[in-house]
Formats: C-alpha cells, structure tokens, sequence
C-alpha cells in the first residue's frame, strides 16, 4: 500500500494546483484520491519511509473515544500534536510570547489556565461519542438531552446485531457546532462493512496534509478497525482511505524530495496483547507493534 501513498505525493508534486490556503503557508493539491490498504494477519499502514510516531497516533485515538476535547491529557503523555492550536490562541488573545514548552508545562500544572486556554471545542471526541441531542421541552423551546449520542458505542451494537447494514457510521461533522471547533473535523467521515466475516472500514477525509496528517489518519483509521473487529469477533479486511483536497504544504517540500527517493521496507504488524470488556477500555500498553523498522526521522512544521 505504501507504494499509493509515494505515487500520490509524487503526482501531487507534479501535477497539483498551487493555491493559497487558509494558513498561509500555500499548498499544492488534487482533488479526489483513494489509498487502499490490506488489514489481514496484522498487517497495518505504518509508513516505513520515515519514522511515524505510532504510539503518539494511538494515544491520541484513545483520547478521542474518552470524548475528551481538552489537549491537557494529550500533554501529560508528552503528545503535542494538538498544541500549537490553542498556543496559537492563547498568543493572539494575550499578547504573550510564551514558548510552546512552557505553554504545554503550564496546561499540566494549572487546572484553571488548562480549562481557560486547552480545549479545542466540540471536535472529534465530543461528537464520536456523545453527539448533543435536543429535544422538545413543551412550550416550544428545546432542552439539550443530558447524555449524548455514542456513535462508536452505536456502531460496536451495530456491527454485532446487524452486520449486512450500510449504516455503520461515525460521522464528526456537526454542521451547527462547527464555529466553535478549533478545527472543522478533517478525518470527518468513518464508514464500516461486514462481508464474509471480515471487517473493512473507509474515512473520508474533506482535507489531507499529505506529509504530517496523513500517516496518523491511516494509522488511526486502521486502528478503529483493529478494535471494532476484535469487539465484534471479526477479522480485519481492508481500509479504503478517500481525501477530499490532498495537499503538499509548500514548506514541506524538501522533505517530499527526500521521501521520494526512499523505497518501501519490511511489513509492520500490530498485535493487541488484551481483548479488554468494551472498546473504551483500551490502553497504550496493549498495542505491540512488530517488524517496524522505519528509515530516518524526516521533519516538517505543521501549519496552524
Ligand atoms: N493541520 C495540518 N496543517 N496538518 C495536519 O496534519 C493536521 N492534523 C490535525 C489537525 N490539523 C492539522 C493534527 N494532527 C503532527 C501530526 C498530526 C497532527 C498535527 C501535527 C506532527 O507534527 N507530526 C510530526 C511530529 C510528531 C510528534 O511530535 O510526535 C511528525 O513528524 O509526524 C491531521 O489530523
């Protein structure tokens, strides 16, 4: 599968549009790509041209299905992914130039200053597993339903009671809560399919930045399937990766030169030593990863 991934970059590289974007930086871009990627015997969309950080994505997966929305836990693991986001906030509304080391210590060490400054809104978490709900409240006015939808606990029911529906879907698209998002959803769309005991799933993905997001969003994709089929007494099948606007940020394109010219190796594996009671109950110390030995660590800033 990984030869899809270089062959996109590689097209992008030399066919795609250049277009400003909304960070500035400027991206080149197609529109419309699929990445199809085989899941059985453990097999798993590690990129091995470049080191990923697959316990970094899985920790943040983890964190999405507690329905947190505060980068405070991500933090206490050392998981800055999502930091540069409320840092960015946080110095456009004090006027304070403080380091993104001490921006992330502070979210640690200070409950209040972690509550004022670290959350990002109702994004992933919220609307993976508890979607507000509203409901008539008599006189014509509505009144929000104290507990939520869970659309993965919904899909593990789903997925057990009636395999053959076309209805096994996460969606965190909540078009009236986007405005208070951080960042509209971009891995928006999960979608889950059973046939012949095996367990494929496909993301849609409104927007790709093909270099930094891409390899978690294959990752965490991947994983989702990992543990709805080992909830659900399934085998892994495939992932169907589609992106909406695929892009190379401009700053990035050394490192698309260097990726470029690295060839594929080796076959990397997950194994999940503990079957836990619900898909909740997952932690980082019961995924293995094997045969991974990924070629050197390429870096690249992330646009905010
Ligand atoms: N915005 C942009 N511009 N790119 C993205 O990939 C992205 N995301 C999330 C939200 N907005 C985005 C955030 N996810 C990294 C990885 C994933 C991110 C954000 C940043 C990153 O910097 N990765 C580095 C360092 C890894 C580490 O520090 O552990 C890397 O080399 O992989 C896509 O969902």
């Amino acid at each position: 599968w990984e030869q899809q991934y270089l062959n996109l970059m590689r097209r992008i590289r030399d066919e795609g549009d250049f277009r400003g974007d909304r960070t500035g930086v400027g991206t080149s871009s197609i529109f419309g790509a699929t990445i199809r990627c085989d899941l059985s015997d453990g097999q798993m969309p590690l990129v091995t041209t470049k080191r990923v950080y697959w316990k970094t994505a899985t920790r943040e997966f983890l964190w999405f299905l507690t329905g947190d929305t505060n980068i405070r836990k991500l933090c206490e693991q050392g998981v800055e992914i999502w930091t540069d986001w409320p840092l960015d906030r946080y110095r456009r509304e004090t006027g304070e130039e403080i380091s993104r080391k001490d921006f992330s210590a502070r979210i640690v060490a200070d409950d209040e200053f972690a509550a004022r400054w670290g959350d990002l809104g109702p994004v992933y978490g919220k609307q993976w597993v508890n979607w507000p709900v509203y409901e008539p409240a008599g006189d014509g006015l509505f009144r929000q339903r104290p507990q939520g939808i869970n659309q993965v606990a919904e899909v593990v029911h789903s997925l057990k009671n009636n395999p053959g529906s076309r209805r096994h879907i996460v969606e965190g698209w909540n078009v009236a809560e986007l405005d208070r998002m951080a960042l509209p959803p971009c891995h928006k769309t999960y979608q889950f399919h059973v046939a012949d005991g095996k367990l494929s799933g496909l993301l849609y993905q409104r927007s790709a930045d093909l270099v930094l997001g891409v390899p978690f969003n294959l990752w965490g994709a991947a994983l989702f399937i990992r543990l709805l089929a080992q909830q659900c007494d399934l085998e892994p099948g495939e992932l169907v990766w589609m992106g909406g606007d695929v892009h190379l940020y401009s700053n990035h394109a050394e490192v698309v030169e260097q990726q470029l010219q690295r060839v594929p190796q080796g076959a990397p594996r997950l194994e999940i030593a503990r079957r836990p009671e619900t898909i909740f109950d997952y932690a980082i110390e019961d995924f293995v990863v094997h045969d991974y030995a990924p070629q050197g660590a390429l870096t690249a800033p992330v646009a905010v």
